[in-house]
């Protein structure tokens, strides 16, 4: 069968104010043959009548939680259904939808596949701190699994059934949560992760809800989670150890 027709795909799409550009994603990921769940993060804009209209289905939430809990309620959702796979999507247009069968491909012998911008496809670039900030997560992630990943804050993403069911039981609701920290819960249970070159663009209209100091500040607190969580599961697996020693 080929993938643009697996019934048991949910593209999710986490949104803040985006009634600018969200109809033409969701239209967008139609094109593509797939279902989409548009998770309306408390916008005080008209973006869930607009993503109503435009045919997707709407999560409303009733205040803003941030990218990582509208992803989890999206994730939540999808897990209803047996075997659930899931795709994580801005939108701001920013993922192209035509995308999403090649993330969708590499499922296969892995349970969540990033999308990379910086794997030599597109001409994306980021710059200053933010581009030293996504080098380092992504050189303590790519060690952490085995794997080369080189876009980590990436968040077009497809997710298996058996991360589809942990992360929206594990998933925290901050920004970037959804993505760098996904990668450390993903360690924790032993999901497979690997990346797929991806183009992207910038966003197609609207506003980015965070700007450029804010964007610094943000990575700054994944960094500290990160160095926390690995502190962590360096002491679980020394207690294991220790554990199985004693017996
Ligand atoms: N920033 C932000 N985005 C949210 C929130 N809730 C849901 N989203 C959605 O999450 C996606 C990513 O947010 P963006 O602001 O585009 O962040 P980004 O893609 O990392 O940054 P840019 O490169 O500036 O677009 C978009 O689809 C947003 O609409 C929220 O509370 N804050
Ligand atoms: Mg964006």
């Amino acid at each position: 069968m080929p993938v643009q027709s697996v019934s048991n795909v949910k593209v999710v799409v986490p949104a803040f104010n985006e009634e600018a550009t969200i109809a033409p994603v969701v239209a967008a990921i139609q094109a593509e043959g797939f279902g989409v769940v548009v998770v309306d993060d408390g916008s005080r804009d008209q973006t869930r009548e607009v993503a109503a209209q435009a045919g997707a289905t709407v999560l409303a939430l009733p205040f803003n939680l941030g990218v990582g809990g509208a992803l989890r309620a999206g994730l939540l959702y999808a897990s209803r259904e047996a075997d659930a796979i899931a795709v994580q999507c801005d939108a701001d247009g920013q993922h192209p939808p035509a995308e999403i069968k090649h993330l969708l491909e590499a499922l296969d012998g892995a349970d969540i596949v990033i999308g990379s911008r910086f794997a030599g496809k597109g001409a994306y670039v980021a710059r200053g701190p933010r581009r030293w900030a996504m080098t380092m997560l992504g050189a303590v992630m790519s060690r952490l699994h085995h794997v080369r990943l080189s876009d980590v804050t990436s968040g077009f993403r497809a997710f298996s059934p058996q991360a589809v069911s942990v992360l929206a039981q594990r998933l925290p609701p901050d920004y970037l949560a959804d993505t760098v920290l996904a990668l450390m819960i993903a360690k924790e249970y032993g999901l497979r992760v690997t990346q797929v070159p991806v183009e992207m663009r910038e966003r197609q209209g609207g506003m980015a809800s965070s700007g450029p100091f804010r964007s610094v500040f943000y990575l700054a607190r994944a960094v500290m989670l990160v160095a926390l969580g690995l502190l962590s599961l360096g002491l679980r697996s020394a207690s294991r150890r220790l554990g199985g020693e004693g017996r």
